[in-house]
């Protein structure tokens, strides 16, 4: 039986991970941060009972680190663990530079330390690119990295120092670069997820009124289930190496809202308003992922589109705002 070790587990994508791994026969291990209401710790996990083994743990505690890595010598290490809010990392930059950068290097040399003959994925972003785009409108693997907010800074680090490690060491560490990716499990104030809940609760008659930033910037959205299922390709590839995984359609966050609204009836011009509070002090403008790359190593191909993922995110609020 495998061995996989993956911080953020109980994240969106750490929670979809784990349920893909355990029906591929992996054995689980995780870690969780200690949090005041202890129901907020696994809540996203809570479900599964077997094969799944959690710990505490935190990427700024290296010691911690070293000895559950030391123990449970798994096959495959997913680096998950991010203050993954890009707006709040203006709020937060040191704490976020703390976890998101200095949180892979713990984690790496922890890692070389333990365990060097696993494989380590880090959990890289299409933030990091920017504002910089392609001629051809896309970004891809190529396209030079130019962030515009501490979280992108500290996701480029992050990057850099897995290919560093791999270089230096000879460790097979690799890179995803993914685009947005959500789900019904995503937190609710990132903006698909903000727009599905607004909206179904303006429809059940709950609020009145919906507040957003800027509804002109485009982004790749895609499934955090198909994405974690390229992870796993891209760790087990025969060479380490760094891949984007995008969908390649690019909407703005206004035709996105139109959709979630116009689904339930709703004109979203009656509905919604812009408060500055939401806008950033730099904005990613665009993004749009070429995974060509991808989908000719492993023939990856997401099974969501657009429209079936926020049907999905509907469909759920629907359920559970009554
Ligand atoms: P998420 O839902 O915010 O999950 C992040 C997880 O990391 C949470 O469980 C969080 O725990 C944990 N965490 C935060 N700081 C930690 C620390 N210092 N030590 C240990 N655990 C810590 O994020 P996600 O959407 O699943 O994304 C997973 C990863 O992919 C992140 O690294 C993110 O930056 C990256 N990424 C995401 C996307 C996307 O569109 N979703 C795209 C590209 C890259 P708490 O609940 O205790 O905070
Ligand atoms: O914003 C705009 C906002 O917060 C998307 C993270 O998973 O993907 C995610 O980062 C767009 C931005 O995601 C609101 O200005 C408008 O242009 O959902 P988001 P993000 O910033 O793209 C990348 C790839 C990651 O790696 C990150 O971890 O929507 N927007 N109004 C808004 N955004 C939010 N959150 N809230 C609003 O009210």
């Amino acid at each position: 039986m495998k061995k996989a070790f993956i911080t953020g587990i109980n994240g969106q994508d750490g929670s979809y991970l784990t349920e893909y791994l355990l029906s591929l026969g992996y054995e689980v291990y995780g870690i969780i941060r200690r949090n005041s209401v202890p129901e907020h710790q696994q809540s996203r996990i809570e479900f599964v009972r077997t094969n799944l083994h959690i710990s505490y743990g935190d990427l700024s505690d290296v010691s911690g680190l070293e000895r559950l890595l030391r123990e449970v010598q798994p096959d495959e290490i997913y680096n998950l663990a991010a203050q993954s809010h890009v707006r709040i990392s203006f709020d937060v930059p040191q704490f976020t530079v703390q976890t998101n950068a200095l949180g892979a290097l713990n984690l790496l040399e922890a890692y070389r330390n333990t365990c060097p003959n696993a494989k380590y994925y880090q959990a890289s972003s299409s933030e990091m690119f920017g504002n910089s785009v392609d001629p051809d409108n896309y970004q891809r693997e190529t396209t030079p990295m130019r962030p515009t907010s501490p979280y992108g800074c500290a996701k480029v680090f992050a990057f850099n120092i897995t290919r560093n490690y791999r270089n230096s060491y000879n460790l097979h560490a690799v890179n995803g670069i993914l685009f947005n990716h959500e789900s019904p499990r995503r937190g609710s104030n990132f903006v698909t997820n903000k727009v599905v809940k607004g909206a179904v609760m303006i429809k059940r008659g709950y609020a009145k009124g919906l507040e957003l930033g800027n509804m002109d910037s485009y982004r790749d959205w895609g499934h955090s289930k198909d994405y974690v299922r390229a992870m796993h390709m891209i760790l087990n590839h025969y060479i380490p190496d760094d891949f984007i995984v995008a969908t390649g359609q690019t909407h703005s966050v206004r035709e996105m809202t139109e959709y979630v609204f116009s689904k339930l009836d709703l004109d979203y011009n009656e509905f919604v308003t812009q408060n500055p509070k939401y806008l950033r002090p730099e904005e990613l403008t665009y993004l749009r992922g070429d995974s060509t790359k991808l989908r000719n190593t492993f023939n990856w191909i997401p099974e969501y589109t657009f429209e079936t993922l926020l049907d999905e995110m509907i469909n759920f609020w629907l359920e559970n705002i009554k």
